[in-house]
């Protein structure tokens, strides 16, 4: 039996052991928790990373920041495509290199000369920036901007002005082109290049010289719903490796005030977030479908399978993180037919996976209780806002299906509107009347996909052993 209140909570109804109904209360947070933005950031799981600028014209990763802006020159660039195809591929948004390492950019902005402009795209009247963001809109898909901290062509760079240069960049961006959803701060920070024709190597203290909390409130104040991203967040973390994989533990807590981007030897500290952080900083797994970040002709044959995709997938949203997937277009300005080939291959894979829950058909309950006692709607249903909880930090429920039949993936998720819980769980299930072990798990978080060697049962127990508190359980899936 399920009330829903005018709020729209949901409180299920239990039979506890002596055969009352005990009403489920609703459980309080469980600190650190993520606001809202945080919150709505967790929802879109998948999206795209698009690395396109003087690179593509010069099969370079990093350019030396000496390049002639006449370079650039795609022959027919067109937003809308990479939009659809993304969209198609069920990417939420898309993440833009505006300025890379060479600090070229993509709009044509007051504060530089080294930008679209003097390209002989659209005569210098082109704006990519612009032109990416209307392609977003138009196919509702969210946009995030990289903007390069490290900057080789700027003359100033490794001054403080520089700095002012900078934040007028990210301001100007912000006005012209916002709201963005996330800033993307790269951690690599100085180094060798043009710098202007200096031609040296300039070495930057990262932990002081960009004065991140200044820009970052600045910002905030102009566009209060973005989200930072870097290896310190504040609001987003990177995992520590560029291959897609976050820990199979991943807390989504951090200690943020204690890092900074680039500082050395955090990496496993990002892989697997940290039990006791105080603050909530989910993990983003960014990865290229390539071997480079830019297009290079000589990788068409090297893009990434729709299977490999897809163990990314597991890897980085199949545990409680974010996925951004980077797709660089050619030198067309579209997204090559190889890398299409795959995103579309990878999109019917997802949906031929995990199309059917068949959880939704299932009763489910707590042992020596009733069966189908609990609404299997609640875990079932899409929404966070309704969930089942259990009354001890130790509990356990089963899932009667509605027949035999074969198991190959089980997802789990967390309410983590109200924090995250669980440090270890088991899966079971009864196989020849047997209760026999198919999964094992640490954290789950927003989602937690375990691959399973398939099975066929009909009955499947969830032994949620360790919580930091009584579990949430938001969605359970059954593959
Ligand atoms: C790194 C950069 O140096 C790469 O070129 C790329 O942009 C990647 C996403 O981040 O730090």
């Amino acid at each position: 039996m399920k009330i829903r209140l005018m709020f729209g909570m949901v409180f299920t109804l239990v039979l506890s052991s002596c055969h009352h109904y005990l009403p489920q209360v609703e459980p309080k947070p469980v600190y650190p928790v993520p606001n809202q933005r945080q919150l709505a950031w967790h929802d879109m799981e998948m999206y795209a990373f698009i690395h396109f600028s003087i690179n593509t014209f010069t099969d370079k990763e990093w350019g030396y920041g000496d390049e002639r802006p006449e370079l650039f020159n795609p022959s027919e660039f067109n937003a809308e495509q990479w939009a659809i195809e993304l969209k198609n591929a069920g990417m939420q948004g898309i993440i833009l290199t505006a300025k890379h390492h060479d600090g070229f950019c993509l709009w044509p902005g007051k504060f530089t000369e080294h930008s679209v402009k003097n390209s002989p795209y659209k005569n210098g009247n082109g704006d990519i920036v612009r032109e990416v963001v209307e392609a977003c809109h138009k196919y509702n898909l969210k946009v995030g901007i990289y903007l390069s901290p490290w900057d080789r062509n700027h003359p100033d760079y490794g001054t403080e002005a520089y700095i002012q240069y900078y934040r007028n960049q990210l301001k100007e961006l912000v006005m012209e082109y916002g709201p963005f959803f996330e800033i993307w701060l790269d951690g690599a920070n100085g180094g060798d290049g043009w710098y202007g024709g200096r031609d040296t190597t300039i070495t930057i203290d990262g932990r002081t010289y960009y004065d991140w909390p200044i820009t970052i409130s600045l910002i905030r104040s102009l566009m209060p719903n973005v989200l930072f991203f870097s290896d310190a967040g504040p609001d987003i973390r990177w995992v520590g490796n560029e291959n897609g994989r976050i820990g199979e533990t991943n807390w989504n807590f951090l200690s943020i005030d204690t890092l900074y981007a680039g500082q050395a030897g955090i990496n496993e500290l990002l892989y697997t977030g940290s039990e006791d952080g105080k603050k909530w900083v989910g993990a983003e797994a960014d990865v290229s479908i390539r071997p480079g970040w830019f297009y290079h002709p000589g990788e068409n044959s090297k893009v990434k399978s729709a299977e490999e995709l897809f163990d990314i997938y597991l890897t980085s949203v199949g545990r409680g993180g974010n996925l951004l997937l980077n797709i660089p277009p050619d030198r067309r300005g579209l997204l090559h037919e190889a890398d299409v080939d795959q995103l579309r291959a990878f999109d019917a894979l997802l949906k031929s996976r995990f199309s059917n829950n068949l959880a939704k058909r299932a009763k489910m309950y707590i042992p020596g209780m009733e069966k189908g006692r609990i609404d299997i709607k609640t875990v079932t249903d899409g929404d966070r806002s309704t969930f089942w909880t259990a009354q001890e930090a130790s509990s356990v429920v089963e899932l009667q299906l509605n027949k035999k039949q074969p198991i190959h993936y089980i997802s789990l998720m967390e309410n983590i509107a109200l924090g995250q819980r669980v440090r270890a769980f088991e899966i079971e299930a009864m196989i020849d009347g047997r209760w026999t072990r198919i999964g094992v798990g640490t954290t789950i978080g927003h989602k937690r996909i375990l691959s399973i060697n398939p099975v066929s049962t009909d009955l499947i127990r969830i032994h949620f052993m360790e919580c930091r508190a009584p579990v949430v359980l938001a969605e359970i899936g059954v593959y």
